[in-house]
């Protein structure tokens, strides 16, 4: 199957709203390739204003958390329907940092993943080790771990419209990236975990990004990886010169 490459920008705690709004007007007069899905992932607070600014473009909205219940008394926190309204396509869930940070555990994720589901929202599950588990030669059963646990409950069909994003700890925010193979043996092995569990149609669905000090210089090698089908980009997604060299090299 021809899987659509997915470029997602998670810009983090960056960028108020008038730089998120002058970051979405330069990129997209600076002549997108339709052949790539770009997703931009802003702060809550410049969710609104980007979705109206990108209203008829075909750069999509991502959330990077959320609750899992739809509403009551959780002071601080967002819901899959306020993301819905606002016209999120995406949300990201169980980046390391909120799992490092804010105690997103592997049950917190699944409980958010099949929110999000029940509210339309496609969930952009992160998984990876850390340095100390790579090290101790546990990041495969680090990785089917979590991909396991976010999975649990969803049905073959909820599986199959997932996009995964294969984070090694180590090489977030580092300027480490994994090698191509390194990366490719991992997304690879998440594609063979779905696969035994829902069967090869579902897993060769799924996309899976990989994310980890992604930049235009390593894009190409990364993207020409079988079951590598986007990069969850963090530092370079902040400036429009670098997320739009990384969307242009991995075409
Ligand atoms: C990993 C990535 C974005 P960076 O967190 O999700 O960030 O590209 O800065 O390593």
């Amino acid at each position: 199957m021809m899987r659509q490459l997915i470029i997602a920008g998670n810009w983090k705690m960056h960028k108020t709203v008038a730089e998120a709004l002058s970051f979405v007007q330069e990129l997209q007069s600076s002549g997108l390739d339709s052949r790539v899905e770009v997703v931009v992932c802003p702060a809550f607070t410049a969710l609104a204003p980007v979705a109206e600014a990108l209203k008829g473009s075909a750069i999509r909205l991502a959330a990077q958390n959320m609750h899992w219940e739809a509403q009551g008394a959780f002071t601080g926190e967002i819901s899959p329907l306020m993301l819905k309204e606002l016209g999120c396509k995406y949300v990201i869930l169980g980046h390391s940092e909120r799992r490092q940070y804010d105690g997103e555990t592997d049950e917190k994720v699944n409980r958010k993943v099949k929110a999000a589901l029940e509210h339309s929202l496609i969930p952009i599950i992160c998984v990876g080790e850390t340095l100390e588990q790579r090290e101790a030669g546990k990041t495969a059963v680090t990785v089917e771990t979590q991909t396991r646990a976010a999975l649990s409950g969803l049905t073959t069909e909820q599986v199959a419209g997932l996009v995964f994003a294969y984070e090694p700890v180590w090489a977030i925010g580092t300027g480490k990236t994994a090698s191509d193979q390194d990366a490719q043996q991992v997304n690879g092995l998440i594609r063979e975990i779905i696969a035994g569990a829902y069967g090869a149609e579902a897993a060769d669905a799924v996309r899976i990004q990989y994310g980890g000090s992604v930049k235009p210089a390593n894009t190409r090698g990364l993207m020409s990886q079988p079951d590598i089908d986007g990069a969850l980009v963090g530092g370079a997604s902040l400036k429009v010169e670098d997320f739009a060299g990384i969307i242009s090299e991995a075409q």
